[in-house]
């Protein structure tokens, strides 16, 4: 088993189809052991389940809209794990709903806006600070989800695709600041998933059925397939590999006009 004897802790769960969920089973799978966090009283009881499920040694309360929430979840894993931690996985996004719906200038407030910085990027940074020392003494890694959205227009991503570009920045300068102690820091930016954070979200539909005729895989990938690649990174065997953004979409990202984008008759009608 890859990860035997390795702590980690694991944000972001709040279902069985939440990325984090499928990272858990990749990590639990290899034999590493795992502290699970929940932001609020709602969703306890969610990862109470997944705790049971994984054999995880704890379950902590981190809302990262809290810095003494942070502080208070990383002094219990210091309690728990004095002599260091392998990892820390963070799988949290938000904003408000209303501004992941139509035109981006005018969906877009102030308040929508730092909400959604602070909730899916400064959080990222927010962690780093009080997992640092556990991290530093095992040379552990960070890791973070990201969305093409970052660098890319996409319908209605609107201020997500703000807060990931400063999520991926984050990466880089999070992986330079603390490179010097062994610690790496990277993110996966994953294809479009059906997840409790995709569900009400107008058109997510499409957005798969498009994803997968764009995609050289022609098809869309599985919180598994973001697992594994999670592990990977997690692992020694990415030993020489920080400030990376690793692409697991089934290629979206490299594609500029696909060949069924050219025979898509809304688009080129008559002429194919
Ligand atoms: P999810 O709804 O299962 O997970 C989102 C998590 O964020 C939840 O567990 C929620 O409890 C947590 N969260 C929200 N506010 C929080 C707070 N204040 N404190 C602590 N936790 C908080 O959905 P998911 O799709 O698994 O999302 C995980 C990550 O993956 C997010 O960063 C998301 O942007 C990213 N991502 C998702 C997709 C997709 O299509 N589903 C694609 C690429 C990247
Ligand atoms: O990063 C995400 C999820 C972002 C998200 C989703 C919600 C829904 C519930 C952030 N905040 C909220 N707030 C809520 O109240 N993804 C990559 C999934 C996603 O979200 C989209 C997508 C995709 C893909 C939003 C619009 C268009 C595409």
């Amino acid at each position: 088993m890859l990860l035997q004897g390795q702590r980690f802790v694991v944000t972001g769960i709040a279902s069985k189809l939440s990325i984090a969920w499928a990272i858990a089973e990749a990590l639990h799978r290899e034999g590493a052991s795992l502290i699970l966090t929940y932001p609020n009283d709602k969703i306890k009881k969610r990862v109470d389940m997944a705790a049971e499920h994984f054999e995880a040694d704890l379950v902590l309360e981190c809302d990262v809209a809290s810095d003494e929430s942070i502080k208070a979840c990383f002094e219990q894993v210091t309690a728990h794990w004095g002599d260091g931690i392998n990892g820390v996985i963070h799988a949290i996004g938000f904003a408000p709903m209303d501004q992941l719906d139509g035109d981006f200038t005018s969906a877009t407030t102030r308040e929508g806006s730092q909400i959604a910085h602070d909730i899916s990027s400064y959080s990222f940074v927010a962690l780093a600070k009080e997992a640092r020392e556990l991290l530093a003494m095992r040379h552990g890694s960070m890791l973070t989800l990201t969305y093409e959205g970052s660098i890319s227009v996409l319908p209605n991503y609107n201020v997500m695709g703000m807060a990931k570009a400063s999520l991926e920045a984050s990466v880089r300068y999070l992986a330079t600041s603390m490179g010097g102690e062994g610690i790496r820091v990277n993110a996966i930016s994953a294809g479009p998933i059906r997840t409790l954070a995709a569900s009400g979200i107008k058109s997510f539909r499409k957005m798969l059925d498009i994803s997968e005729k764009i995609a050289p895989l022609q098809r869309n990938i599985t919180q598994m397939e973001v697992g594994n690649a999670a592990l990977f990174l997690l692992s020694p065997w990415a030993s020489g590999i920080t400030g990376e953004i690793m692409f697991v979409d089934a290629g979206f990202n490299t594609v500029a006009i696909s060949e069924q984008l050219m025979m898509m008759d809304a688009v080129t009608p008559n002429q194919k």
